[in-house]
C-alpha cells in the first residue's frame, strides 16, 4: 500500500518536474541571428522603491485594472509613465538618477503570427542586478547578475493577443552580490540591452561550441573541434555542420541527451588574427532547426613570457574600456555604440582592449570579431567580495558559465580575466582558485589572468623594485598588474626609479595605469587634472613598463571618461572619471597621442 502511494508520489512529482521545465530558463546561444519579435522601445513602469510590488494579491505582475467603481487596485501600468527600453533608467529621469530600488516594467504585445510547432521564450540580453520575470501573470523566475543574458519559456503562455510581459528589475548593491556593494563606476539600472521574443522549432539548438583544435595548428590538414546542445523533447539522432567555403558538410550523430561532441578536418584554413579577421559562415542544423553564424578559427597561448596567437607572438597594445556610450550618458547597448569606441580604440593603434569590469554588451565581442580586435573580458570580482560565502563562488560560476555560453565562439576575446585589485587572503585565493580550474574545465580555448596586487601593496614597503608574488598567479597563465605610479602616490617621475620583477616565468600585462585630466583644462605638467600632468604621467609610465622582461602588453586606465559616483569634486570631476584619453564629449587629450605614437612604433 505504502508502495503504491510512494509511486503515486514520485509520478506526481515527475510530472511535475517535466511540466516546470517547459517553464524554466534555459541558454540560448546567438539570439542575434534566430527568429524573434523585437520587444525594445517604451515600456510601461511602476516604481516599487520598498520592493514589496511583487507579493501577494496584488502583485503588480498581475497587470489588474480597476473595472468597478468599488475596485480597489492600488497601481495602474496603463496610466504610467515610460522608460525606454533597453537602457538604463537612471538617465531617462532626473528622480531616478541615483535610484537603485526595484521597477516594475510592463510591454503589452500581440503575436499574431503565432505558430503552433514553435516554441518561444522571453530572452533578455542583460538587466541589472536581480531581475523577476513574469508573463501573462505567471512568475517565470528570478534572475541575479547583471551583465550577462537569460532565457525564460513561454511557449504554453503566449497567446495571439493581448500579451503582457512585466519584469521586476532590481538594482541594489549588496556584499554577497558581484559587484558587492562599492565600484567604480556607475550603477545603471534597469533592463540595460535588448529583450526578444525568440522563436525556435519543438527541438533546437540551444548552444554550441566550435573552435580549431590547437594540436593542428602546424598541421596542414586543421580540425575544428565542437560541441552541440540539443533541447526538445525529440532529440533527433543526427545534426549536421556545414562551412560552405571550406566544403565542409559534415553528419554529427547525437546522443540521447541532446548533447555531442565531433570533429571535422579541413584545409587551407585561413586563420583568424588581428590582420586577418577571417571569418567563416558556419550553419549548424539539427532536426528542423537551423542557426548561422560567423566563427573565426585561431589559437591562444604561452610559451615562457610570450602571448601566442596562432603559435607566434604577439605584443597587445591594449585599452581599457567601461561599456558606456558616454556620448549618450547610457549603457552601451547597439552596434552604433561598439562602432564608437572600436573605431576610437583602432585610431589609437589598439590590438586589444580590456573590457572592465564586468561582461560587455555582445555587439561590441560580435564587432570585435569583425574588426580584429583581440580582447580580456570578465565578472566584476572586484573590491569587497564576500570570499567565505560559498553562495558567491556558486554566483561566480553560474555567471561565468552564461559569459561562456554567450562569448566562446568568438575568437577576438581571448583572456578570461578572475579579478581586478584584490588583496592574496586564504579564502580569496581559495575562492579564486576553484573558480579557475572551474573556467578551465568549461573553456580550455582562452588564458587565464587576474589584476594582481604588488606584494608591497600589502606591506607598505615603499620599494625601488615592485615585487610580485601573489598565490593565485599558479593558477593563471598570463600575470596582470595595476600601477598607478605617478598618480595614487607620488609624481610621474618617480617612475624612473621603480622595476618589476615577477615571482614566475609568465607574459605580464600592465592591465592598468593612468591619471585624471580635465580636456582643455592646461598647466605644466605638473598640474594636477591638466592634460600636461596626464601627457607626461604617459610619458613617464611607458618608460617604466617598457622595460618589463616580459611585458606582452597594457591596457591603460582608460579610452573614454566615465560615469562614477565616486568622483563627486567640484569643477573637475562632477560625477566622472577623469582618467579617459578622450573627454565624455569625445574629444582627444594629449596623452591620447603619447600612446598612440608608442603603439605605431611597437
Ligand atoms: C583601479 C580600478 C578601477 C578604477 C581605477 C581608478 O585600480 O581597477 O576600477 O576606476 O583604479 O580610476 O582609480
Amino acid at each position: 500500500m505504502i508502495r503504491r502511494k510512494q509511486i503515486v508520489l514520485l509520478l506526481l512529482f515527475m510530472v511535475f518536474a517535466l511540466m516546470s521545465a517547459k517553464a524554466q530558463k534555459i541558454f540560448i546561444t546567438n539570439t542575434q541571428n534566430r527568429d524573434f519579435t523585437n520587444l525594445n522601445g517604451k515600456w510601461e513602469y511602476v516604481l516599487d522603491p520598498f520592493k514589496t510590488g511583487g507579493m501577494g494579491g496584488m502583485a503588480v505582475y498581475r497587470n489588474a485594472v480597476a473595472k468597478e467603481k468599488t475596485d480597489r487596485v492600488e497601481y495602474s501600468f496603463d496610466k504610467a509613465q515610460t522608460l525606454w527600453v533597453p537602457g538604463s533608467w537612471n538617465i531617462q529621469k532626473p528622480e531616478l538618477t541615483y535610484f537603485e530600488g526595484n521597477i516594475w516594467y510592463r510591454r503589452m504585445f500581440d503575436m499574431p503570427d503565432l505558430k503552433k510547432n514553435k516554441r518561444y521564450f522571453v530572452n533578455v540580453g542583460a538587466a541589472n542586478y536581480i531581475t523577476t520575470v513574469t508573463f501573462n501573470g505567471k512568475e517565470l523566475g528570478k534572475h541575479e547578475g547583471g551583465f550577462t543574458p537569460f532565457s525564460f519559456e513561454v511557449t504554453d503562455l503566449v497567446k495571439e493577443t493581448g500579451n503582457f510581459l512585466i519584469i521586476g528589475v532590481n538594482a541594489s548593491r549588496r556584499p554577497d552580490y558581484i559587484p558587492a556593494e562599492v565600484s567604480d563606476w556607475f550603477n545603471h539600472g534597469g533592463i540595460t540591452r535588448d529583450v526578444k521574443l525568440i522563436e525556435v522549432p519543438e527541438t533546437f539548438i540551444n548552444n554550441y561550441f566550435i573552435s580549431l583544435d590547437k594540436e593542428t595548428l602546424r598541421s596542414k590538414t586543421k580540425r575544428i573541434n565542437g560541441k552541440l546542445q540539443i533541447a526538445g523533447d525529440v532529440i533527433p539522432e543526427k545534426a549536421r555542420i556545414i562551412i560552405p567555403e571550406l566544403n565542409v558538410n559534415h553528419e554529427i550523430n547525437v546522443n540521447k541527451q541532446g548533447d555531442t561532441n565531433f570533429s571535422v578536418d579541413v584545409k587551407k584554413l585561413e586563420l583568424w588574427s588581428p590582420e586577418n579577421p577571417k571569418l567563416y559562415k558556419v550553419i549548424v542544423e539539427a532536426g528542423n532547426d537551423i542557426v548561422a553564424d560567423e566563427i573565426g578559427f585561431r589559437t591562444i597561448e604561452t610559451r615562457g613570457k610570450q602571448i601566442l596567437l596562432n603559435g607566434n607572438p604577439v605584443f597587445l597594445k591594449g585599452i581599457c574600456l567601461h561599456d558606456e556610450n558616454p556620448l549618450r550618458k547610457d549603457r552601451a547597448n547597439s552596434v552604433e555604440d561598439a562602432e564608437l569606441v572600436l573605431n576610437w580604440a583602432q585610431e589609437l593603434g589598439c590590438n586589444f582592449i580590456r573590457l572592465a569590469h564586468y561582461p560587455h554588451q555582445e555587439n561590441i565581442v560580435r564587432l570585435a570579431d569583425k574588426k580584429g580586435i583581440l580582447l580580456w573580458e570578465e565578472l566584476p570580482l572586484y573590491w569587497g567580495i564576500q570570499w567565505n560565502n560559498p553562495e558567491v563562488l556558486k554566483k561566480a560560476k553560474k555567471q561565468y558559465t552564461e559569459l561562456i555560453n554567450r562569448d566562446y565562439n568568438r575568437a577576438s576575446s581571448i583572456i578570461w580575466s578572475i579579478a581586478n585589485e584584490t588583496a592574496p587572503i586564504p579564502d580569496r585565493n581559495a575562492f579564486l582558485g576553484e573558480l579557475a580550474d572551474y573556467i578551465r574545465t568549461i573553456d580550455d580555448t582562452r588564458l587565464l589572468s587576474a589584476a594582481c596586487k604588488k606584494d608591497q601593496e600589502l606591506d607598505g614597503h615603499p620599494d625601488s623594485v615592485y615585487t610580485y608574488n601573489d598565490p593565485i598567479m599558479d593558477k593563471l597563465d598570463v600575470i596582470s598588474f595595476n600601477e598607478y605610479l605617478g598618480w595614487y602616490g607620488g609624481n610621474p617621475d618617480e617612475c624612473r626609479n621603480k622595476s618589476f620583477k615577477m615571482g614566475q616565468e609568465k607574459p605580464v600585462i600592465v592591465s592598468e595605469f593612468g591619471g585624471g585630466a580635465i580636456q582643455g583644462f592646461h598647466g605644466d605638467s605638473l598640474t594636477r587634472w591638466s592634460e600636461e600632468f596626464q601627457e607626461y604621467l604617459y610619458i613617464e609610465s611607458i618608460d617604466m613598463f617598457d622595460k618589463i622582461d616580459g611585458l606582452a602588453g597594457m591596457a591603460p586606465w582608460i579610452l573614454v571618461d566615465f560615469m562614477s559616483p565616486l568622483r563627486q569634486l567640484q569643477g573637475v570631476q562632477d560625477g566622472w572619471n577623469r582618467k579617459g584619453l578622450i573627454s565624455e564629449k569625445g574629444q582627444k587629450k594629449k596623452a591620447f597621442y603619447v600612446l598612440q605614437k608608442y603603439y605605431k612604433n611597437k
